[in-house]
């Protein structure tokens, strides 16, 4: 009887605390012109910027999407969500569901048990620089840090493009620009605050304010200093931390700070907010010379006085030295590590001489089959296998609760900021920046720290390395990938194929408007990566190469209906210089 009371009891609890937040979004182009330059955007239901989602840590998200943009196809993924028990809801095309045709609804349905700083955008085709992403805010009626602040405010950073991303891709990917650039990636227009410029944050003299900070660029890294104002940083990636007190902070593009802000005992004068991009990771080659890398902001307390000139910083190492925040529940190290993974990423001209990016010399080319799908389809004797799951989806499979340590090299003299779907990983060492030519070895015997800092996104250095643990405890396909747009789409993610047959043993259930825009795209559901449901280990027709010309999106143009390709769309410029 107690039981059944207390039973009765924890539901009255749990369905007083936990609500079911349905959105409903039509996906639609939307003219825009954040910092004075008219184009259009992928907006939201005729707007842009894309709306937050806010929720309450246990609330249930449901995201009815339309796709309405006609020429492109979609998807969304929850950046840091951990869709544990949901991986079907993740959001990456091709690796836990096909893209959303153009006409085609589709479902997003999971629970958050997560709080703090995350954000959404677009996963298929470099789609999120256009526009269509959104910062997530997890409210936490028990926050270690209720009390130190009364409001909280959302300050998002970006770079910015005048032209639209498909073609910018198409160039960064063409033999052309790697003849002539090296295959440098395109430079941004603008810096963007809150998806505009010029934005005043109104301040009440004595206020207390969480921001949480949150980079959704496509490629920079951002600086961001409050003018005389002191930033305490309670929180990296979702992760709670001891309280910092900072000057300034440095975000790799979908890194998040939650910072506490006091403000000012009176009201005497406004101050000025700069955010700053990384001019270092740019090529100078094309670099314009008059590029604004800055934005301004501003803490307004009161309206009726001046908006300061923001006053110029220096960028500080401490900035970059994110190792220095520790989680607050003061986690130790995992271990002892049961799965060592090594990788090393690079830069490569394949026989076309398109620039790709590789990981372990393979680079990533979306299969036929979306690798969830391979897996809860496998034959329970092939399922762990990672040759199903094509040489190209660059796949590693991962033991149930495997202590997984990944050891990355980067070749590469350009810092690149990796993120690991499903996970927080433990960032257990990690190479300081060093000189342009130099290339480290990472260390086989490395004391962890003793509360090693937790977070979804991490930056490698240049020549460096960087040695990161989780634990493989949430069945699925989780990505691992550096979070620049650009390198994305030129092939460096790897797929971690984490406890496959305890994923088939969760009995995920793929919604019906999941299966539709894969029948409608022609993307087969079963099998193979190359669809192959007889021989599961002959991957005849995987696709091993990336198409010469035609990047973005993937679409479905209405004059070739229920047929599966990508979109041709490069830019006649490039189509001039070629020919
Ligand atoms: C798709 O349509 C939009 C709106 O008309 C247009 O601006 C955009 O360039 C098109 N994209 C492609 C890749 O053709
Ligand atoms: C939610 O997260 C907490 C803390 O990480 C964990 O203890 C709990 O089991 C999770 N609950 C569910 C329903 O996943
Ligand atoms: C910025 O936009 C203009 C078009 O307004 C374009 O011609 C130029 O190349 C762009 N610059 C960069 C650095 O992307
Ligand atoms: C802010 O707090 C200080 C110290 O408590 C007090 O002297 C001051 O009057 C307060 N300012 C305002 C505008 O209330
Ligand atoms: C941008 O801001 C940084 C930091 O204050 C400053 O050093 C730099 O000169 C600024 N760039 C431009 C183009 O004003
Ligand atoms: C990558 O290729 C190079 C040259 O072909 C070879 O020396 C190296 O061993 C390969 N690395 C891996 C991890 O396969
Ligand atoms: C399955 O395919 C593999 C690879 O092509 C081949 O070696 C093997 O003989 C095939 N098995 C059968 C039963 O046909
Ligand atoms: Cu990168």
């Amino acid at each position: 009887m107690f039981g059944f009371k207390l039973f009765l009891l924890l539901q009255g609890v749990v369905s007083a605390l936990c609500a079911t937040l349905t959105y409903n979004w039509d996906i639609d182009w939307v003219p825009v012109s954040p910092d004075g330059f008219p184009r259009v955007a992928v907006g939201i239901n005729g707007k842009w910027p894309c709306p937050q989602i806010d929720v309450n840590v246990g609330d249930r998200v449901i995201v009815n999407i339309v796709n309405n943009l006609g020429n492109e196809t979609t998807t969304i993924h929850f950046h840091g969500i951990f869709q544990t028990g949901s991986n079907q809801m993740d959001g990456p095309a091709q690796a836990t569901q096909c893209p959303i045709a153009p006409g085609s609804s589709f479902q997003y349905d999971f629970v958050i048990n997560q709080t703090g700083t995350y954000w959404y955008h677009a996963h298929v085709g470099g789609q999120y620089i256009d526009g269509l992403r959104g910062p997530i805010i997890v409210h936490d009626p028990r926050s270690p840090f209720l009390g130190l602040y009364e409001e909280e405010v959302t300050f998002t950073v970006t770079d910015w493009y005048h032209t639209q991303a498909p073609y910018l891709i198409d160039f960064f990917e063409s033999p052309l620009n790697n003849e002539i650039h090296g295959g440098s990636e395109p430079v941004p227009n603008a810096t963007l605050i809150n998806e505009a410029q010029n934005v005043k944050f109104p301040i009440k003299p004595n206020g207390t304010y969480l921001f949480h900070i949150i980079n959704m660029a496509a490629f920079a890294g951002i600086y961001v200093q409050f003018d005389q104002h002191e930033l305490t940083v309670v929180g990296i990636d979702g992760v709670y931390t001891t309280p910092r007190k900072v000057s300034q902070v440095f975000l790799a593009t979908a890194q998040r700070y939650s910072v506490i802000v006091q403000a000012k005992p009176n009201a005497n004068q406004n101050f000025a907010i700069t955010t700053s991009m990384d001019l270092s990771m740019f090529d100078p080659s094309v670099t314009p010379p008059n590029l604004n890398n800055n934005a301004t902001a501003w803490l307004v307390y009161d309206s009726a006085k001046p908006l300061p000139v923001a006053p110029s910083f220096q960028y500080l190492d401490s900035a970059l030295n994110d190792k220095v925040f520790t989680p607050y529940d003061q986690e130790g190290p995992l271990g002892p590590v049961t799965h060592p993974i090594s990788l090393t990423m690079g830069f490569t001209s394949n026989e076309a001489n398109q620039n790709r990016a590789i990981f372990n010399n393979v680079t990533y080319i979306p299969q036929k089959v979306p690798s969830l799908y391979t897996a809860l389809s496998a034959p329970a004797d092939q399922v762990s296998n990672p040759v199903i799951y094509g040489v190209n989806s660059n796949a590693f499979v991962l033991p149930y609760n495997a202590i997984v340590e990944i050891t990355l090299s980067n070749t590469d003299n350009g810092p690149h900021p990796f993120h690991l779907h499903s996970h927080q990983f433990q960032v257990i060492a990690r190479s300081d920046p060093t000189a342009d030519d130099t290339l480290l070895t990472p260390p086989t015997n490395v004391v962890p720290p003793a509360t090693p800092m937790r977070r979804d996104t991490v930056l490698v250095n240049g020549g460096g390395y960087v040695i990161l643990r989780f634990k493989a405890d949430n069945p699925g396909v989780a990505l691992f990938h550096c979070h620049i747009e650009w390198h994305v789409e030129a092939g460096l993610t790897a797929t971690f194929i984490e406890a496959p047959e305890q994923l088939q043993a969760l009995g995920l259930v793929i919604p019906q408007s999941h299966k539709a825009t894969c029948a409608k795209l022609g993307i087969p559901i079963t099998g193979n990566a190359a669809g192959n449901t007889k021989n599961w280990t002959d991957l005849t027709g995987a696709f091993t190469t990336p198409p010469l010309n035609d990047w973005g999106a993937l679409v479905n143009p209405p004059s070739s209906k229920g047929k599966y390709r990508y979109a041709r769309r490069r830019s006649s410029r490039v189509i001039r210089d070629l020919e």
